[in-house]
């Protein structure tokens, strides 16, 4: 339960914090690092995990606020599915 308080603490900061070209990477470890605490179902997971993966193609190719976008939805369904 701890954990979970303590990830969800994590998540939303990340959220709240502005979005920069060095900031994908960070939220992709958060979430990485989410996926392994959380007990989410396989079918959120992999939804997730698609999220993120296409989010850091954007953010290889210079795109960051797009890349922000997905992230942010991958980590808003996290929180979601903890909740
Ligand atoms: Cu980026």
């Amino acid at each position: 339960m701890l954990k979970k308080i303590a990830l969800a603490a994590v998540l939303t900061t990340a959220l709240a914090t502005a979005a920069t070209a060095g900031h994908c990477p960070a939220d992709a470890k958060a979430i990485d690092h989410a996926l392994t605490i959380l007990n989410v179902s396989d079918d959120i997971r992999a939804q997730v995990i698609a999220l993120k993966e296409e989010a850091m193609a954007l953010h290889s190719a210079g795109t960051h606020a797009d890349s922000e976008d997905l992230l942010s939805e991958a980590m808003r369904m996290l929180l979601n599915a903890v909740s």
